[in-house]
């Protein structure tokens, strides 16, 4: 086993023949992951999605993969990376060498009213994952764990800065501190056990099966039904935004050629302020959608008329509502990612207004996806985090 102390690659993992477990493989990264195994790369072997499909979890963001993969080289396997036999059965059963972990609690928000969850999943779950990894893989250079982590993990940066792979451990959400707990295991377990494991920190993804509770997906769809695009405090929170398919790609290069015990910081090198993001929104939107023609808003407008409610909305962007904060609200997030770059020769392909516009045209193209994913479980997630900010 590599000691972590090379630049160079890694040869000893064979991709091609690997037979890939993917945590968390029906939510937004995961399921854009497993796309990209098999539409962009020369990958031959199986991945098996073993998810438990909670709120954020969606087959039918694999639809076509499940048409033309499964039963074949994709298999789906429904659980809880809690139940400790059942990832050992499945691991065992299709003869896993790389496990690839996405599954976890994601929302900041819900971390605010409900750690709970957060602490089970992202810490019990992870630790139950590698320890069934060091069960099965003692004395094994072949495999490998690969930890999905978060930039959240360092902290909130000032004006300047950045965060690199050194950076202290700063998490101050409930969700960022259960992150921050699994990377400490995951890291622990390569010191300690020898378990080959690499681990990923990555800024905040946006993309196609986005689950609209996260600010681009919900500022898209609201601004379509002629709904308040809620931009939390002064709007001037600076997020660093990568298209969901880059941080696939830099995943997918770690896995081929990342040397086992190291970290590395995946960004977009894009920082943007909460109200240019929502105002970029407003604009494509605008253009592919206008709000002149849009029934939603022209039935908005005759409702307030009839309210005496004076101002017609003219665009989309005066629908935008400044609300209550979110507590502990992170100011800034920069990851620095010259190490994924310099090392394994990653980088971004996509640029923000170009990203932008795809994700857009995706929830103007996926009508039904947003109808399924909207009923249910969200409009009762969605009262509970709104109502008290207006
Ligand atoms: P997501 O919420 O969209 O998906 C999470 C998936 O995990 C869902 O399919 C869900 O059903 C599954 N899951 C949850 N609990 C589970 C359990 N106990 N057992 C099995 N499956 C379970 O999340 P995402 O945005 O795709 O994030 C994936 C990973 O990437 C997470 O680890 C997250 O911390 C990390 N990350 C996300 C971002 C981002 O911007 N979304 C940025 C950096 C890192
Ligand atoms: O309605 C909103 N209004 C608003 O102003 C929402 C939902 C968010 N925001 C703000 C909060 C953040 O500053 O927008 C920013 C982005 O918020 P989210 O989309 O909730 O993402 P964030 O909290 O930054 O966390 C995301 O990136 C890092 C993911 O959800 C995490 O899983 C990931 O680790």
């Amino acid at each position: 086993m590599n000691n972590g102390n090379s630049n160079t690659a890694n040869e000893d993992l064979v991709p091609g023949l690997a037979n890939i477990l993917v945590t968390g493989g029906a939510g937004f990264i995961g399921s854009n992951f497993i796309r990209y195994a098999f539409a962009k790369t020369d990958f031959k072997g199986t991945i098996v999605n073993y998810d438990k499909l909670t709120y954020a979890g969606n087959l039918l963001n694999l639809t076509d993969i499940e048409e033309k993969f499964g039963g074949k080289n994709y298999f789906f396997e429904r659980g809880d990376i809690l139940d400790y036999e059942k990832v050992k059965q499945v691991v065992t059963k299709f003869k896993i060498n790389i496990i690839v972990h996405f599954a976890a609690e994601s929302h900041v928000d819900r971390s605010i009213f409900g750690p709970k969850d957060f602490v089970e999943t992202n810490i019990n779950g992870t630790f139950n994952l590698i320890e069934v990894s060091r069960q099965l893989w003692t004395g094994r250079s072949d495999v490998r764990f690969h930890h999905i982590s978060t930039d959240e993990v360092y902290g909130s940066l000032g004006d300047t800065g950045f965060f690199y792979e050194t950076t202290s451990y700063d998490p101050r959400s409930p969700y960022s501190a259960s992150k921050a707990a699994s990377d400490h295991l995951v890291r622990a377990y390569y010191h300690t056990y020898g378990l080959p494991v690499t681990i990923s920190n990555c800024s905040n993804n946006y993309g196609p099966c986005h689950f609209p509770e996260k600010l681009i997906p919900l500022v898209i769809l609201n601004a379509l039904e002629g709904k308040p695009l809620p931009v939390y405090g002064d709007g001037k929170n600076v997020r660093d935004w990568l298209y969901v398919e880059d941080h696939c790609e830099a995943i997918w290069m770690i896995l081929n050629k990342g040397i086992a015990g190291e970290t590395y910081n995946i960004g977009g090198e894009c920082e943007k302020k909460n109200i240019e993001v929502v105002r970029e929104i407003c604009s494509v939107l605008e253009r592919l959608c206008p709000a002149k023609d849009n029934p939603a808003l022209r039935t908005l407008n005759a409702a307030r008329s009839r309210m005496d409610q004076s101002g017609e909305l003219q665009s989309y962007q005066d629908l935008i509502t400044f609300v209550t904060d979110r507590p502990g609200h992170d100011r800034r997030y920069a990851i620095n990612c010259d190490k994924i770059k310099n090392e394994l020769g990653w980088t971004q392909r996509h640029d923000f207004e170009n990203g932008l516009k795809d994700t857009i045209a995706w929830y103007l193209n996926n009508a039904d996806w947003v109808k399924n994913v909207r009923s249910g479980e969200y409009a009762k997630w969605i009262e509970k985090n709104y109502i008290r900010r207006s």
